[in-house]
């Protein structure tokens, strides 16, 4: 079996990566990352009996990912399982206070750059008969919350993409997973609040997050349903997170 991870240079991709690698999945991990990607790839075929294969491309470029996915070997692009992972929040502010080249990093990463990779290898997937594609969405694809407004938009949008793909590629026996997770403590909060440490600490003060290992855990146990099985979305939170803006700190 082989799966193609976007955004495995951290977080929940680079977790997922290990734990598909563990269960001997032969990998395509990408990212941006080149050094973290190659550092990964060493790391997973030395203590794992898998191949991994390193894409390094931008899924906002949409010609690196065409070139990159049509560049692969013969035998690579039998792609069984998809993780459209890479995203990113960032900034948090009020609508009238937001900063436009943020808005346009997140639209073009969590809509676009989804759209792009999925366009270019579902009709892989379709030519091979079948397949499963799990999109990382979020709390905030399910709810908004102050000054959440367009990563909120951008996983509401991954949220209707995740419905509209599993119609579309019904007839094509691919299976299509939405995962909804609340907080969980990654690199994430770093990315939303521009590498200020400080601020990046506050989300989780007071609670026990998510882990990135929870959630490929999920991942891994969603991909190993039977054929005949399609979890259709999953929401996933730490029990001191109640919905996209409450919580119980201690
Ligand atoms: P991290 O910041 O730890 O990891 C994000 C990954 O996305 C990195 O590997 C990064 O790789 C990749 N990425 C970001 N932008 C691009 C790009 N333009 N091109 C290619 N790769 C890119 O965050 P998480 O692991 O937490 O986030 C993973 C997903 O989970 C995201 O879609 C996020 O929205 C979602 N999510 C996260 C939650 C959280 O609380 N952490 C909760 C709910 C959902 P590189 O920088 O090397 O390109
Ligand atoms: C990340 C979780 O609650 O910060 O998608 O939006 S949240």
């Amino acid at each position: 079996m082989t799966a193609l991870i976007t955004g495995a240079t951290a977080g929940i991709g680079k977790a997922t990566a290990q734990i598909f690698a563990e269960q001997g999945f032969n990998l395509i991990i990408t990212g941006r990352r080149a050094e973290r990607l190659a550092e990964l790839k060493a790391e997973l075929e030395q203590k794992f009996n898998t191949k991994i294969l390193v894409l390094c491309f931008d899924v906002r470029d949409k010609i690196s990912v065409e070139n990159a996915i049509k560049s692969l070997p013969e035998n690579w692009q039998n792609i069984d399982i998809l993780i459209n992972n890479a995203g990113l929040a960032v900034g948090l502010n009020h609508v009238q206070d937001g900063e436009i080249d943020d808005w346009e990093r997140m639209i073009d990463t969590n809509i676009k750059g989804l759209l792009y990779v999925t366009r270019t290898v579902s009709p892989l997937m379709i030519a091979r008969g079948g397949g499963h594609i799990v999109n990382i969405c979020s709390i905030a694809g399910k709810e908004v919350y102050e000054n959440g407004n367009v990563y909120c938009a951008t996983k509401h949008a991954v949220d209707a993409l995740s419905k509209a793909m599993r119609v579309d590629m019904l007839k094509h026996n691919i299976r299509v997973t939405n995962i909804c997770p609340g907080a969980v403590e990654t690199e994430f909060s770093l990315v939303r609040f521009k590498n200020d440490a400080e601020r990046a600490k506050q989300p989780y003060i007071g609670i026990e997050p998510l882990t990135a290992e929870d959630i490929a855990k999920t991942i891994f146990f969603v991909i190993s349903q039977p054929k005949h099985v399609c979890i259709n979305d999953l929401t996933i939170m730490p029990t001191a997170q109640a919905n996209g803006s409450t919580f119980y700190r201690m």
